[in-house]
């Protein structure tokens, strides 16, 4: 939206605007003090309050579009006996993409004068504190103005409006509407009735001037940052070059940034992550590359041609489970394939907790049973070899052309590389997809914990075994080849965790570690995992 300040016109809000208003408002707040917010709510109520006073109150609009609003309403400070009427407005809200353009300033700027006129002393809110006293508000101690809930906060403001505010003290009093507006069940219902955006629960929250928005390109020293429907280039504050490689913000984080409409943002911090996604980079250097953060589900895309790799998938699987990300393997091409039921069989056995699923992306095929794992909120992360289709893939869920696709390479039956980078992309369902670049190899570095959790019957089983330092080879009394013998163990299985195991510590010498948890497991006593 290009704004021209001169073009935005402040009127009276009317019926036809009361959704866009409300929907505008839940952009402005939401996520700014909690998960959600409760700020839409609180305009549809307060319209039928008695306290409301549409005669002062506002909309501001831009090229057709509700962009900013403010509502007054009548409040009180009390006295003992003695109560006083005041005014106070909230919310006011700015559409968050036109930030920074003067639309707050503007319904200020049109409003107070009008509530001068209307004969109140003055105005008392509870507002942004870095934004207010610009325009005139000061703190209440200067009124012996006190908040009944939270004393004198900086965030509790008046504006006097005539001489006689100065006579006015106690305590203040909202319309009885706001305090109708907190209830969990009643603001998730409401919000049913608006576009899908994900609440978020995060140790950043109260935002003041700074913004929240994810990551949803890398490369190099440039970010892009993925801001509602805008992408802004961003730039790292300084104070990130001291900070361990792993703290630097990688796609899928939720970043607190410095909003900069007319060059780069800047990156103030990388906010708590569910999940992380790394490996060891492709030259073995033993230096890990982080790949994504706040994934839920892994899809592990691999086509039922020569692409198929057992050992490939497992180490995907592996990095998914010690990013703390669920592994779901993906097998494409079934239109190419005689018998995929051999390759689930095959995947299945790798663990309980591991789900396959084979489809045709061409064809439409198997696409359906992906619908439970493509629910709004949900961020999906596809990696794979070049040729996979996982862009094709991407590109049939969504129905649109969101990603480049490319044939594969005819003479080697090889991918191409035609996705480049990581990507993020936000479908307009609330879901979320990181397309990744085609990997050569997976390497195995610190993803032990990875490799225990997805076979953690295996690692209970060695628990059981009559000696603790057992070999699993000629020792009486082993777990592990009394399972094998009596089938609930597959050798193949068995076989496939020790070689992941082996590779993991012969890089990274590890084999200690892995013992000293097994024994910390043994002294427990825990039940197995997968109990
Ligand atoms: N027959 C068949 N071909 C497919 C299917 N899915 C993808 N392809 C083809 O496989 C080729 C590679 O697909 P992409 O989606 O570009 O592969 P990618 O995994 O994104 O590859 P990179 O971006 O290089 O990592 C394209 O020619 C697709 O048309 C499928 O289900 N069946
Ligand atoms: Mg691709």
């Amino acid at each position: 939206m290009n704004t021209n300040i001169d073009q935005i016109i402040i009127r009276k809000e009317t019926k036809e605007d009361f959704y866009a208003t409300e929907l505008m408002t839940m952009r402005a707040f939401w996520n700014l003090h909690g998960p959600g917010c409760n700020e839409h709510l609180m305009v549809h109520k307060l319209r039928s309050a008695e306290e409301y006073l549409p005669k002062l109150s506002r909309v501001a609009e831009l090229d057709g579009k509700i962009v900013g609003a403010i509502f007054y309403s009548r409040a009180k400070v009390i006295d003992g006996d003695k109560e006083h009427v005041v005014l106070t407005f909230g919310p006011l809200a700015v559409e968050p993409t036109c930030f920074g353009r003067g639309i707050g300033a503007r319904l200020l700027k049109e409003t107070l004068p009008l509530a001068k006129e209307a004969g109140y002393k003055g105005i008392v809110i509870c507002g942004e504190p870095e934004y207010y006293p610009k325009h005139g508000f000061v703190t209440c101690d200067h009124f012996d103005i006190h908040h009944p809930a939270f004393g004198n906060a900086d965030a509790f403001m008046a504006f006097p409006l005539s001489e006689g505010f100065e006579d006015i003290h106690g305590y203040f009093y909202e319309a009885p509407v706001f305090e109708t507006c907190e209830d969990d069940a009643e603001i998730e219902e409401f919000t049913k009735g608006f576009p899908y955006y994900k609440p978020l629960k995060l140790s950043c929250q109260w935002l003041h001037v700074e913004k929240l928005g994810r990551i949803s390109e890398v490369s190099k020293n440039s970010y892009k940052i993925l801001f509602w429907e805008q992408e802004l280039p961003a730039k790292l504050k300084g104070s990130f070059y001291e900070e361990d490689a792993e703290r630097l913000p990688v796609v899928g984080d939720y970043v607190t940034f410095l909003y900069n409409g007319q060059g780069d943002s800047v990156i103030l911090s990388v906010c708590e992550r569910t999940s992380f996604l790394q490996r060891p980079d492709q030259a073995k250097t033993g230096v890990m590359q982080y790949m994504a953060a706040n994934v839920d589900y892994l899809f592990i895309v691999t086509s039922l041609n020569d692409d198929y790799n057992f050992n490939r998938i497992t180490r995907y699987v592996s990095i998914a489970t010690a990013g703390g990300a669920t592994p779901i393997v993906i097998l494409t091409k079934s239109d190419l394939c005689a018998n995929p039921g051999r390759y689930i069989r095959e995947v299945e056995q790798l663990s309980d907790s591991v789900r396959v699923h084979a489809i045709s992306a061409l064809y439409d095929i198997g696409l359906d049973e992906l619908e439970g794992y493509l629910q709004p909120g949900n961020t999906i992360c596809l990696m794979g070899s070049s040729g996979a289709g996982k862009s094709t893939l991407i590109n049939s869920i969504t129905g649109e052309e969101v990603m480049k696709t490319s044939g594969i390479r005819e003479d080697d039956d090889k991918g191409r590389h035609t996705t480049t980078y990581r990507k993020l992309i936000l479908l307009s369902s609330g879901v979320t997809i990181i397309d990744t670049p085609g990997m050569r190899e997976v390497g195995m570095a610190n993803v032990q914990d990875g490799i225990d959790e997805t076979f953690s019957d295996i690692v209970e089983l060695e628990t059981r075994c009559r000696f603790s330092n057992c070999r699993h080879d000629t020792e009486p009394g082993c777990a592990i080849k009394a399972a094998i013998e009596s089938g609930e163990l597959s050798a193949k299985r068995y076989e496939l965790y020790q070689n992941l195991g082996r590779e993991n510590t012969k890089n990274y010498a590890l084999k200690k570690e892995i013992s000293k948890w097994a024994k910390a497991y043994k002294k427990n006593n825990k039940k197995a995992m997968w109990d």
